[in-house]
């Protein structure tokens, strides 16, 4: 039986954090060698809020070695970047060009980003179009997300769909998200009631971010918000929103289900304790990664080698189901 087809992305937009890790990467690392599977590093999303030139070129290569440390095989994998095949850019505008703009403006991604910025970039506005066609030039079956790209990806799913009825073809693969089901949504440690966030995670106490010395993270851990209660157990009462996040964080990284959780805290003296003891075993998850990552960017000519294969490989896969795209859309000539 065909393996199914898995593609994901993510942004190099620094700060990759701990939500990141358990809603997105580690899962693609831990189901790769069932799937066939397309792990992009995202730079042509990143330009949709500026960026430095020169932070957007280190990030780019850290992310990709971030990824591979976090477990993805390149053997097993494809790993590239997203500017290093066309395609994208290419499938984007004339996926644009059956994209309705009212389904972009209903995003709540672009609601929410839009009205935090000053000078809302076209891209911004675009980017689950981009994203769309990431996914469906690979004819994903799968793309393994965190909760707050579902739309995006249902989204996906509806431009697909469009496709295929405008131009009466089954061309595109109708592709599914596939949810987490422990830390789909890691929350904000300061703020309980938002997303942990990259753009947020400059501000210390908001994100545990894959790079952090074991101190920053103790320390994050520490601050992080609760409640004036002393319960240690999952619930869904605003309220407890703060401890359901560690508790939620120290179920994904031990791997426990929530009665061995809860179990894990009976004895404790308190929301003190809870916090260390989630930080110790986010320490120790984020140890070898650390060291991996370090060893990466030590060699970044192996680094370049590994993606300039990997965007080898995407193109051989997205750029004949590009051209075959504009055959269909009347943009060969016959002769
Ligand atoms: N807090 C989160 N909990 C679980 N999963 C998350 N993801 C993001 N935040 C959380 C998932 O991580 C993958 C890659 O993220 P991305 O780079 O595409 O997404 P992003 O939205 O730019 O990341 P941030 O952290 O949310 O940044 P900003 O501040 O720009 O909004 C995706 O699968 C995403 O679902």
């Amino acid at each position: 039986m065909d393996k199914k087809r898995v593609f994901s992305g993510i942004q190099p937009t620094g700060n990759v954090h701990l939500g990141n890790y358990l809603g997105a990467i580690r899962r693609w690392a831990a189901e790769q060698g069932d799937k066939t599977n397309y792990f992009c590093v995202v730079d042509l999303h990143s330009l949709t809020v500026p960026q430095d030139p020169a932070t957007l070129r280190f990030e780019t290569r850290s992310l990709a070695a971030l990824l591979l440390a976090c477990g993805i095989d390149p053997h097993v994998s494809t790993v590239f970047i997203q500017s290093h095949v066309t395609a994208h850019a290419e499938g984007c505008w004339l996926l644009n060009c059956v994209t309705p703009l009212g389904w972009l403006q209903r995003m709540t991604q672009f609601k929410d980003k839009s009205t935090r910025q000053e000078s809302v970039l076209t891209g911004l506005l675009d980017y689950p179009v981009l994203m769309a066609g990431d996914i469906i030039l690979y004819d994903a079956d799968e793309v393994p997300v965190g909760e707050d790209q579902k739309q995006h990806v249902e989204l996906a799913r509806d431009i697909a769909q469009r496709f295929n009825a405008l131009y009466e073809t089954e061309f595109f693969v109708v592709p599914q998200p596939k949810i987490a089901t422990v830390a789909a949504r890691v929350m904000g440690l300061d703020d309980p009631t938002v997303k942990m966030s990259k753009s947020l995670a400059d501000k210390r106490g908001h994100a545990i971010r894959l790079l952090d010395e074991p101190d920053e993270i103790l320390y994050a851990f520490k601050r992080a918000v609760t409640d004036s209660g002393r319960e240690i157990r999952f619930s869904n009462d605003p309220e407890k929103a703060g401890v359901n996040n560690l508790l939620g964080i120290y179920q994904a990284v031990t791997g426990q289900d929530s009665a061995a959780v809860e179990a894990d805290f009976a004895a404790a003296r308190g929301y003190g304790d809870l916090k260390v003891r989630v930080a110790e075993v986010v320490i120790e998850l984020l140890r070898p990664i650390q060291a991996r990552h370090g060893e990466l960017m030590d060699d970044t000519a192996e680094l370049d080698r590994i993606l300039a294969h990997g965007a080898e490989q995407a193109r051989a896969v997205s750029q004949p189901k590009v051209d075959e795209m504009k055959r269909i859309m009347g943009l060969v000539l016959p002769g």
